[in-house]
């Protein structure tokens, strides 16, 4: 598979496998934390996590409770907030109870009116957040594990290049009594790793692009514009991608990730989210006309595999699928060309 260099004005790998197998880690890499730690201190450099939560009392104080674990072991995060949609459920006072800085959505930032979603909690969170990066979590993860912070901050702090690092894992999907272990991570299976592999392939390397879990330099954050809700993480991954190319951008395996459920009727939403988010940064590239037909000798990208990129029992893998589409002309021409015959 070979990608050409693009005329949109933005760096792009000549082989995303390539890619996938040079930024791709592990949390495993960085489990000697103590040495995490002493890298951080070289660099001089800052941490704030922070977990934007709309009613998540019952796993917010636990994913507090493992950072701080964690930071007594080994300093990573220096600044722990929580941005909270003003739950009814008590989520502010869990969180600061159990040793965060709660802020409203609504109140900062509050000149621009009410929040909108996700993304806007997330965008808020930029205007008080002090360190130099800025890593981002969802707060309504039950297993929590440690291993989600260092392995997320690992790249970012050890590789030089390294501007963004994306959270890669599986998504069990759980229902009564039954465990799919690859089920869940439903919207990015069925829709956002379909349109990127349309619109913007350099992103087919990312198993998990949609993941709530990831870092960057706040210069990088502050750089770049914010959609709101749902559309947040789609847009960070394109304008990111714009903005300090894929050679700047990582995941690291994280192992399994259990994430609360949603109903079919908000994922469809949620579809329609990212859906949205392609389509405006389409429109803003002048590319709406530009649609990649893989089967068309003109097409803008030559390859015409079907790039998807897993977290498995062997760690991150990249497969092609040979994705053919055929078009068959209308049969009535078909059947009036026989008879002409
Ligand atoms: N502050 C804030 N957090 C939100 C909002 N919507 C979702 N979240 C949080 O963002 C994280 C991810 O959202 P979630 O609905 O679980 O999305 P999913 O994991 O992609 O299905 C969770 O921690 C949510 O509590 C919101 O409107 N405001
Ligand atoms: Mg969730």
């Amino acid at each position: 598979m070979h990608m050409e260099t693009n005329d949109r004005g933005y760096s792009s790998p000549t082989n995303v496998t390539e890619w996938f197998e040079k930024r791709s880690y592990s949390h495993e890499e960085f489990k000697d934390i103590q040495k995490l730690v002493r890298r951080k201190r070289e660099t001089g450099l800052t941490v704030s996590l922070v977990l934007p939560g709309r009613n998540v009392a019952d796993t917010i104080g636990g994913i507090i409770g493992e950072v701080l674990g964690l930071n007594e072991e080994a300093p990573l995060v220096d600044q722990i907030m929580v941005i909270d949609a003003d739950s009814e459920d008590g989520t502010s006072e869990v969180a600061a109870a159990s040793g965060a800085e709660v802020y409203s959505e609504n109140e900062l930032l509050s000149h621009y009116g009410g929040a909108h979603g996700k993304g806007d909690a997330m965008w808020r969170s930029l205007s008080v957040a002090r360190g130099d990066l800025v890593m981002f979590a969802d707060s309504d993860t039950k297993d929590f594990k440690p291993q989600f912070i260092y392995g997320t901050l690992g790249p970012i702090l050890t590789v030089p290049e390294v501007r963004f690092v994306k959270g890669a894992f599986r998504r069990p999907f759980k229902s009564n009594e039954s465990v799919e272990l690859d089920g869940g991570g439903r919207v990015t299976e069925l829709t956002t790793k379909p349109l990127f592999n349309l619109f913007y392939p350099e992103l087919t390397g990312f198993v998990q692009p949609l993941a709530g879990e990831f870092v960057a330099d706040k210069e990088l954050f502050s750089s770049i514009p914010f959609l709101t809700g749902y559309a947040v993480e789609t847009g960070i991954m394109i304008d990111v991608l714009k903005k300090a190319g894929l050679n700047a951008m990582a995941q690291t395996d994280l192992g399994t990730r259990q994430n609360r459920h949603q109903p079919l009727f908000d994922l469809g939403r949620m579809s329609y989210s990212v859906l949205r988010a392609v389509a405006r940064r389409l429109r803003q590239d002048g590319r709406l006309r530009q649609l990649r037909d893989p089967s068309t000798p003109d097409s803008l990208f030559q390859f015409s595999d079907y790039l998807h990129a897993a977290a498995t029992p062997d760690g991150l893998q990249i497969r092609e699928h040979v994705e053919e589409l055929v078009e068959r002309p209308p049969m009535a021409e078909v059947l009036a060309g026989s008879r002409e015959q």
